[in-house]
């Protein structure tokens, strides 16, 4: 595969709703659309870092400083046999993975739709459709929360995701279980919020019988977790904490999370993602796909990859309209039956991007050749 010319879209959207997480609260989402040309045919990606270093350590400026300096000039002289290359050839550049991940998902939406195949094949996904979850932020009231809840699962979503934080937690999961009941597939996510030292308030949770609780504790942290895993029934999943396959291996090996969250982003790409997948399976420990409040066609390698066989927990890739007036693509994603995602047939992420909108929400393009 030769790449011909690499394009940034720089695009602000606004969100339907403030989303608030223990790290603060989104109103727009600002990210970078990857376009990689090839051949006649053009692959798509996001870019999936922030606009502040508060999930991980990247932002959106560091990722394209990163790739415009060290990984476009590389790219764009090298000669790559399959999309896998990639990791390989970059694999000298530490961490940045959203940097990485941003370039690399493209190629491989442009290798699927050179091949003419849907990118979920291309990766080795059987499922025809996915099932798929929602994550709802921290709710002003305690009553909007139970108004979303309720919304969500009048359309079927098969998980129940709720963020908490110290102060905002138990009470919120115990409003959810008296109002619904506790076949709902619910789980919590602390986006690193808690210490050790709050291991009652954690133990109060397992009482409500989550499917899990998302990390818990610090975003850079296994060894507590596993302290805390040992004294808790809530299976503990890690998201922040797992940025590598060599992480995914030390976090089993130590028993820290029973589930491990899959963000292509925050590995560093497909072919990794594709590897801790891999990984679990063979270790007997469930993935689900999280998310990044992506526009589609982040949605749509998410879908992608939630197609393989280990993804066996419902993701957090709900449909455009949770988070979008108007998506970037057409179809947008939307629920084909009830907490159902039908995965595309057509070549490639099987979306076509709608330039109208990108042209609506650009902040600023920049393009790369040879
Ligand atoms: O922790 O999973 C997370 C959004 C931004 C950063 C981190 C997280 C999230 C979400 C939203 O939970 C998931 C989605 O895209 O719907
Ligand atoms: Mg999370």
């Amino acid at each position: 595969m030769k790449i011909e010319k690499v394009k940034f879209d720089r695009l602000k959207m606004p969100l339907l709703s403030p989303f608030q997480t223990s790290f603060g609260t989104a109103t727009v989402r600002e990210f970078v659309l990857v376009s990689v040309y090839g051949e006649g045919h053009v692959g798509y990606a996001e870019c999936v870092a922030m606009d502040a270093p508060v999930y991980n350590e990247e932002t959106i400026d560091s990722a394209l400083h990163v790739a415009e300096q060290f990984i476009i000039p590389k790219l764009l002289e090298t000669e790559l046999e399959t999309p896998d290359d990639f990791s390989t050839l970059f694999s000298w550049i530490r961490r940045n993975n959203m940097a990485k991940s941003g370039i690399e998902s493209a190629i491989w939406d442009l290798y699927a739709k050179q091949k003419g195949i849907p990118l979920s094949k291309a990766l080795g996904g059987k499922k025809e459709e996915i099932e798929v979850g929602v994550s709802i932020g921290i709710e002003p009231t305690v009553e909007g929360l139970l108004k979303k809840v309720e919304g969500f699962l009048e359309e079927g979503y098969k998980k129940i995701k709720i963020k908490i934080k110290p102060g905002v937690d138990v009470e919120r999961i115990r409003a959810v279980r008296e109002r619904f009941g506790y076949d709902v597939p619910l789980m919590a996510d602390a986006n690193s919020a808690y210490t050790l030292a709050d291991i009652e308030t954690l133990k109060q949770l397992d009482q409500y019988k989550l499917i899990m609780i998302e990390q818990p504790l610090a975003h850079d942290d296994i060894v507590d977790h596993a302290k805390l895993q040992r004294e808790l029934e809530t299976p503990i999943c890690l998201d922040e904490s797992i940025h590598s396959l060599e992480d995914a291996r030390k976090a089993i090996e130590l028993g820290s999370c029973k589930i491990i969250n899959i963000k292509i982003g925050r590995v560093g790409g497909l072919t990794q993602a594709k590897k801790i997948h891999d990984l679990c399976q063979e270790k007997g420990i469930p993935v689900w796909c999280g998310g990044m409040l992506e526009s589609g066609i982040g949605r749509a390698h998410n879908i992608a990859i939630a197609s393989l066989s280990n993804f066996t927990i419902p993701g957090d890739t709900s449909a455009s309209k949770k988070y979008w007036a108007e998506d970037i693509i057409e179809p947008e994603v939307f629920l084909s039956k009830p907490g159902i995602v039908t995965v595309p047939k057509e070549p490639g992420i099987g979306y076509k991007l709608r330039q109208d909108v990108v042209d609506k929400y650009l902040l600023s393009s920049k393009v790369y050749c040879k």
